[in-house]
């Protein structure tokens, strides 16, 4: 902390932390989510790094996506890393010589020149343009942002309606945890049990010289992650032949999508085109979402497990995203407001920052990750749909806590959500970056 830091307020110095966080994580064309153990770019990280990026450079934020969004496949999809060349392929597992896009990726048209991965992250792109866009309207003007990424963001939609509807109900399925965005989460724990694990000596895990291995996943999840990833690029990551044995339809994922469309809505307004196919489809995918995957025994959105056609009996902060949406029944709302506040989450009575995880399920670890940890995208997301359907006290108090969590845990990548404890690395651009979007 800087002299001109102790003299200011708590915010101003949570503010500048996190300026400082994103300006030392920006590469030149895009942010990495930390220089030390994630030294690429990541699709949703970015996307919440551009929403942070817009109220300090709209120029950079617009940025942030165009690169994202320059390593997009032909069929749509946007992979979930974007790997930077001059990175040392140790520095990361599983690095380019695993994913070997370019070359098992080119039926499916992944570009020729960049290297990514073959899977995919949550869709919280659109959104992300749209704020950026609405960050400084005449820039995003000036350089045709909007027109240039409306028919790319359109063309990443479809991907996910289209090719990944794998149950056929309308919703999108993932096809590997990573694809969650939320690893080892205890949701996956069921459909991954039937996945046999390639030997854990077969691969080499960088994560664990940054981080402390009970904060990480465990090498069994990772040989089973690789052996879904194998299997994908084996197939030459087409979605029709490769027989996915992990399909599972995300609550998080879903809701994401559905705001996305909205955005998209809000993007073809603003570049003068008839915005009702977004609309409508918005809404049929907020019917499909309600219809599959609500649960009103556990007050929540529980995942589909698609292969075995069930859902998945485990409650995540997955199942609270849709809040962030417009156009839900109120009920369910009420219930998902109840939900967040009761002994599952605790937020404003035992918790201080929503868990990734049921503080009373049978998995719940406060520093495993996506087991219980508090994230803090996944809490701006929550903050936002808090926000939306007029819970201003709770959105204020988790506001006020998620900023100053930020700041006071080196903009952890997530901490203990009863004590706040900071845990995984430090320095993680969307921590800052959600923070800067609350203060600012
Ligand atoms: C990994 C980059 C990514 C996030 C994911 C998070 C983690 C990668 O880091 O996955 O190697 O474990 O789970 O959501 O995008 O920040």
């Amino acid at each position: 902390m800087d002299r001109a830091d102790q003299s200011t307020s708590p915010h101003t110095t949570a503010y500048n932390g996190a300026r400082r966080v994103l300006t030392g994580n920006w590469v030149g064309a895009s942010t990495v989510p930390s220089r030390s153990l994630y030294p690429h770019q990541w699709s949703w990280d970015s996307a919440f790094v551009a929403i942070g990026l817009r109220h300090l450079w709209p120029l950079r934020a617009q940025r942030e996506l165009e690169t994202l969004l320059a390593a997009q496949w032909q069929d749509g999809r946007v992979p979930h890393i974007v790997f930077n060349p001059s990175v040392p392929l140790a520095a990361y597992f599983p690095s380019p010589d695993f994913w070997r896009s370019s070359s098992e990726g080119a039926g499916c048209g992944a570009p020729a020149g960049t290297e990514t991965s073959g899977l995919v992250q949550p869709p919280v792109h659109a959104v992300a343009a749209w704020l950026t866009h609405r960050a400084d309207p005449a820039a995003s003007h000036q350089r045709g942002f909007l027109r240039r990424v409306y028919p790319r963001l359109v063309a990443w939609q479809r991907y996910l309606t289209g090719a990944r509807d794998l149950g056929g109900h309308g919703l999108a399925s993932i096809v590997h945890p990573w694809e969650s965005g939320m690893d080892n989460s205890p949701c996956w724990d069921p459909p991954l049990s039937r996945i046999d694990p390639v030997g854990s000596d077969t691969f080499h895990r960088a994560d664990l010289h940054h981080s402390r291995p009970a904060d990480r996943p465990t090498d069994l999840d990772y040989g089973r992650y690789v052996r879904l990833a194998e299997n994908y690029r084996d197939h030459g990551y087409r979605d029709r032949d490769c027989g996915h044995p992990f399909a599972v339809e995300d609550p998080a994922v879903n809701a994401l999508l559905i705001l996305s469309e909205h955005a998209l809505a809000e993007i073809a307004g603003a570049l003068g085109l008839d915005p009702s196919d977004h609309l409508v489809r918005a809404e049929e995918l907020t019917t499909a979402l309600v219809k599959r995957l609500w649960h009103a025994e556990s007050g929540q959105f529980l995942a589909h497990d698609v292969i075995a056609d069930e859902p998945i009996a485990e409650h995540s902060a997955a199942g609270l995203i849709p809040l962030v949406l417009p156009g839900l029944p109120e009920e369910t709302v009420r219930a998902l407001v109840a939900t967040a506040t009761g002994p599952r989450f605790g937020l404003g009575v035992s918790t201080r920052m929503v868990p990734s995880y049921d503080l009373t399920g049978h998995a719940f670890d406060p520093a495993r990750y996506w087991r219980g940890p508090a994230w803090f995208n996944v809490n701006w997301l929550v903050e936002r749909g808090l926000r939306r359907h007029g819970e201003l006290a709770l959105a204020n108090e988790l506001r006020a806590n998620l900023t100053h969590l930020a700041a006071t845990s080196r903009y952890a990548e997530y901490v203990d959500p009863v004590t706040g404890e900071a845990r995984g690395t430090r320095d993680f651009s969307w921590t800052a970056a959600v923070t800067i979007d609350l203060l600012a």
